[in-house]
């Protein structure tokens, strides 16, 4: 087997062949990183264009990401054996309503996998359960994740809360999600996004202050 089965495996959405050939790949020393934004996650746009396209319908999705979460539970423990210094602790969820969490577990894993501690809260977080947790866990950076243009807008609700919560300015703020741009960020009083997983650690140790 070879690493574009993994492509082939996501977008037919078959488990045990991600699985299988994650395995492979990582027995033959081929890095994560390499793993995830050369196949995983090329494999997801594909089928997302085929879902726009209308060749693919919504159960086609959930194979997919059922075989790109397989796939990243392999790759997981060794993005974490990665981390040799403790950063920063980190609260990261999907906002109220959207129930997309592949990109932010992504986010989430490399974050763990360079001395980030992460909470992860899943998916149809509610602004109480983000602020709740940031207050009990005096995280440094609150990331909130949205795929929906009628969720992303949420995100504006938590940040309100925050600030009423009197906890704005203490903890730093990052969006992403495929809707969201720079300037929707600052729009809604983000303090940081990124269109993707490795942008966004070099981000997070920006806005606390590390490198
Ligand atoms: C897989 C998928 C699903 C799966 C999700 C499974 C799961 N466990 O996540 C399922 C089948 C459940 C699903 C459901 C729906 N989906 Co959907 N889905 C997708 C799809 C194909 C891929 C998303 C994905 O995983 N991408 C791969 C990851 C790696 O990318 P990513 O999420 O963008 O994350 C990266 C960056 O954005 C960033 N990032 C992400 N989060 C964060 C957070 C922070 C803080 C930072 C800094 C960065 C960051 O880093 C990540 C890694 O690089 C997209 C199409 C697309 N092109 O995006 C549609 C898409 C998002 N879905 C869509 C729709 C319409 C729906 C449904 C309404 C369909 C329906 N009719 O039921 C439902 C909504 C359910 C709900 N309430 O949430 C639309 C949204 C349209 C819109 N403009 O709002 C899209 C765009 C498809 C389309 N073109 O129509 N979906």
């Amino acid at each position: 087997m070879e690493l574009k089965d993994l492509f082939e495996a996501i977008v037919d959405g078959k488990l045990e062949m991600a699985v299988a050939v994650t395995k492979g790949a990582v027995s033959d020393g081929i890095q994560p990183d390499e793993i995830i934004t050369d196949y995983m996650i090329k494999a997801m746009e594909e089928i997302g264009k085929q879902f726009e396209e209308g060749r693919v319908f919504v159960p086609n999705l959930l194979m997919s990401a059922r075989a790109m979460k397989g796939a990243l539970d392999i790759l997981r423990p060794l993005l974490r054996g990665r981390q040799d210094m403790y950063v920063g602790k980190i609260v990261i969820g999907t906002v109220k309503g959207d129930l997309h969490d592949i990109g932010k577990n992504l986010v989430a894993s490399m974050f763990e996998g360079c001395g980030f501690e992460v909470i992860n809260l899943g998916v149809d977080v509610s602004s109480d359960k983000f602020i709740k947790t940031v207050a009990e866990s005096h995280a440094d950076i609150m990331c909130m994740s949205a795929l929906l243009t009628t969720t992303m807008n949420y995100m504006k609700v938590v940040i309100e809360d925050l600030k009423k919560a009197g906890l704005y300015g203490k903890v730093k703020v990052m969006v992403g999600g495929a809707p969201i741009t720079a300037s929707f960020a600052r729009s809604i009083g983000a303090d940081g996004y990124t269109s993707n997983a490795n942008a966004a650690v070099v981000m997070a140790k920006q806005l606390i202050g590390v490198n």
